[in-house]
């Protein structure tokens, strides 16, 4: 398991506070504390954790709730969010272009788990379908050879090596001849980073690359250094514009998290972390998959989905007015048409806790039938569209010809927007408050209508 210490601490913190009746001030900060705690113990950087820290307070605090969340569940919510922050926030994918071999240099200090990392990226895209071969282009460590030719034998991976070679750079551009000759898609360097300073390394990074002329180099990173793999990885982002990194020895590693952050703080985007020494022990570093298994992702998918939806949820004020039944006709087509925005209407009214009463045919109004609402409507007079009771069959008759719709059209219309107004005045008289705790008013203000006017309009 990646990152296990740090994953308990987060879980043990989370699950307080998910179990606790409020998340109170006082709530807060004991979680803010327990999070600190898990992330210094992972050597996470103290001012960054003290940065993460107050930006959940703040957030935990001020922020609005979306309706029908609990304020523990946001607080849930704002912990993913700002971890998965100070973790990249985006992925990296590894691109092979197809059709054209693609080279991708490994470097790091000796030690770091580039052989080992070769042979398991090797590996995931055999996997893939990308006919992949590798180049061992360490001439320095005794025994680099076998150690890669072991590693890649029964992969089904092209090799090349030249055992007794003192020139790296006059390996790696034969090696990359051959395997292109033998149509690799993908032809992964090893080299030797035997220097003990980031200097020296990247030197020998960029002979090797000036030689090979790769798509893509990447810098191998033991996450074992905590906090301290952030020097290396700022070092080879200044040398290298078209580098990216991957964290190794993820497992176990009690300083991982730091490691993760420091590096993902640099900007040098992480497109892999190595979790273990199997070959098959690597995976793409994705930060939002990442901080949802280490929360326990489990319970947390649902209530971030439910947050989400939530976060869909129309404006206040404008679904205040909605309910109150004091809207014209136009207002009601807007209105429609702002919470068909927003995902199905049906979902959205039951997220208003009014879905099911509501009439069945408005809750599953057709985005056509939308369309041909927009038509009878331009045909109306702005009289009509204000008080659509002046609408006599002559009128209908009159909209209907204007708009090129069926006089049936227009009158199921106007009846479906009586209909919504009807139900909405009725739950207006109820005094209704959302089964979430939204409360809807009696009657709304004029300055309220002004508003929501203008937002709709
Ligand atoms: N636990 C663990 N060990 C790893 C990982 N990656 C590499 N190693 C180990 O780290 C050591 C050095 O790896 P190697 O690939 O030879 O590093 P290199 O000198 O950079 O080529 C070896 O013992 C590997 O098994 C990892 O993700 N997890
Ligand atoms: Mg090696």
């Amino acid at each position: 398991m990646v990152l296990e210490k740090l994953g308990e601490g987060l879980r043990n913190a989370i699950n307080k506070i998910l179990r606790s009746n409020v998340a109170d001030r006082e709530a807060v900060e004991e979680l803010v504390k327990e999070l600190q705690r898990a992330l210094l113990m992972s050597d996470v950087n103290v001012e960054l954790v003290f940065e993460l820290s107050e930006r959940i307070k703040k957030r935990a605090l001020d922020e609005t709730l979306p309706p029908g969340i609990s304020r523990r569940e946001h607080v849930v919510k704002i912990v993913y969010d700002e971890l998965t922050n100070i973790l990249g926030k985006k992925a990296y994918p590894l691109e092979i272009t197809p059709g054209k071999a693609n080279i991708i240099m490994l470097v790091g200090i000796q030690g770091s788990g580039k052989t080992t990392t070769v042979a398991k990226l090797a590996r995931y895209l055999t996997k893939r379908g990308v006919k992949t071969g590798v180049v061992c282009a360490d001439t320095f460590r005794a025994g680099a050879y076998e150690q890669l030719y072991q590693l890649v034998s029964e992969l089904g991976v092209k090799f090349y090596g030249e055992p007794n070679s003192k020139s790296s750079v006059s390996v790696a551009r034969k090696g990359i001849e051959v395997l292109q000759k033998e149509g690799c898609e993908a032809i992964i360097v090893d080299t030797s980073g035997r220097h003990k300073e980031e200097k020296g390394l990247m030197k020998e990074m960029q002979d090797i690359a000036k030689a090979i002329n790769p798509q893509e180099i990447i810098l191998v990173v033991d996450g074992t250094l905590g906090q301290q793999a952030s020097v290396q990885a700022r070092a080879f982002k200044e040398a290298t514009n078209i580098g990216s990194i991957i964290v190794t020895k993820l497992d176990g590693s009690a300083r991982g998290g730091g490691a993760l952050s420091a590096v993902a703080a640099t900007g040098a985007p992480i497109k892999f972390i190595g979790n273990g020494e199997k070959i098959e022990d690597i995976e793409s570093f994705n930060p939002t998959g990442f901080v949802g298994r280490l929360l326990g992702m489990g319970d947390l998918q649902s209530l971030l989905d439910k947050v989400r939806e939530a976060e869909l949820t129309p404006d206040k004020e404008a679904a205040m007015a909605f309910l109150s039944g004091r809207f014209t006709l136009k207002d009601f087509y807007n209105a429609m048409e702002q919470l068909k925005k927003m995902g199905p209407v049906s979902k959205v009214l039951e997220l208003l806790g009014v879905g099911a009463k509501f009439p069945s045919e408005l809750r599953e109004v057709a985005d056509d039938k939308m369309k041909y609402w927009k038509v009878m409507m331009q045909s109306m007079t702005r009289e009509e569209l204000v008080n659509p009771k002046l609408i006599d069959r002559s009128r209908i008759i009159r909209i209907a010809r204007g708009s090129g719709t069926q006089p049936k059209e227009v009158k199921e219309l106007i009846d479906q927007y009586f209909a919504a107004k009807k139900v909405a005045k009725m739950m207006g008289k109820q005094r209704l408050r959302g089964k979430h705790g939204m409360q809807i008013p009696q009657s709304i203000s004029p300055e309220q209508i002004k508003k929501w006017k203008g937002k709709l309009a």
